[in-house]
C-alpha cells in the first residue's frame, strides 16, 4: 500500500532522460507519495531508464500500464515490472476476473500492490454502467485499492461507500482535465494523481503546494 503523507501522487509523464528525471524527482519528493510512470517514459528511457529512476529515487513506484491482456501477458508483465524494482502497478477491470486472478495473485507474491481501474476520467462508459460489479470484482481478487476519477465525483463517493476503508482510492484527472485540486480526497479518494498541472509549471514546486494547500483547505467541492 502507498503510504500517505500528503496525498499526492506524481504523474510522471516526461519525455526527459534518467538524469533530468532523477533531478526533477529528488526537487519535488517531500510533496509527493508516490511516482506514476506509464508508457510514455518507458518508450523514452526504456526499462533500464526505468530502473535507473527506482535506484535512485526513494520513493514508491506506481507502474500504470493500464494491464490488461490474458493472462499469461499479465503474469510476464507484472514478473518484468517487479524485476524494474516497481511497487504496485494498475490493471483494466475490464480484462476480467479470468485474466486478472493469476497476475494478482504472482503480484502479491512479490509484494507488488495491484489497483485496478475501473472508471475513467474521461469516456469510459462501459466501466461506469459496470461499477457495481467491478467493484466487487476487485475486491474479491484481493487488490489494493482502485482508480476512481476526480471528474466524477459522484463515482469517487460512491466506490468509497462500497469498499469501506480497507481500500485505497486513488483519482485522477486533477487540474487540466477539470478535477477541482482537493475535492477528490474531499469526497473519499485517498490520493490525488496529478501530471501536467504540476510538471508543465514555471515553479513545479509551487503547484504542488498549492494543490498540498486545496487538500488540506478544500472549498466548494461538490
Ligand atoms: O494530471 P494530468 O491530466 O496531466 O494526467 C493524468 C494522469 O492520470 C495521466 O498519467 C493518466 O494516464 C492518468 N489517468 C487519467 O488521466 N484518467 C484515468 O481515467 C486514469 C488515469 C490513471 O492514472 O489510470 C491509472
Amino acid at each position: 500500500m502507498i503510504q500517505r503523507h500528503t496525498g499526492l501522487v506524481l504523474a510522471f509523464d516526461v519525455d526527459w532522460d534518467v538524469e533530468k528525471s532523477i533531478m526533477f524527482l529528488n526537487g519535488i519528493s517531500d510533496l509527493i507519495d508516490a511516482v506514476k510512470i506509464g508508457w510514455y517514459q518507458l518508450l523514452t528511457i526504456g526499462p533500464q531508464g526505468i530502473k535507473e529512476l527506482t535506484d535512485s529515487v526513494n520513493k514508491y513506484f506506481l507502474a500504470d500500464f493500464k494491464l490488461g491482456d490474458v493472462a499469461h501477458i499479465n503474469e510476464y508483465v507484472v514478473r518484468k515490472v517487479y524485476g524494474l524494482g516497481i511497487n504496485g502497478l494498475i490493471m483494466h477491470a475490464v480484462a476480467g476476473r479470468d485474466n486478472l486472478a493469476t497476475a494478482i495473485n504472482v503480484a502479491r507474491k512479490l509484494g507488488v500492490d495491484v489497483y485496478l481501474l475501473i472508471s475513467m476520467s474521461s469516456g469510459g462508459e462501459l466501466y461506469d454502467r459496470n461499477l457495481d460489479y467491478n467493484v466487487s470484482l476487485g475486491m474479491s481478487l484481493g487488490v489494493s485499492g482502485f482508480i476512481v476519477p476526480a471528474t466524477k465525483p459522484n463515482v469517487v463517493r460512491q466506490v468509497r461507500s462500497m469498499v469501506g476503508s480497507n481500500y485505497q482510492l486513488l483519482s485522477p484527472g486533477v487540474g487540466v482535465q477539470g478535477g477541482k485540486p482537493g475535492c477528490a480526497i474531499a469526497n473519499g479518494a485517498d490520493f490525488e494523481i496529478v501530471g501536467r498541472s504540476i510538471i508543465n509549471s514555471e515553479s513545479p514546486r509551487q503547484a504542488a503546494l498549492n494543490i498540498l494547500n486545496a487538500i488540506r483547505n478544500p472549498i466548494s467541492c461538490s
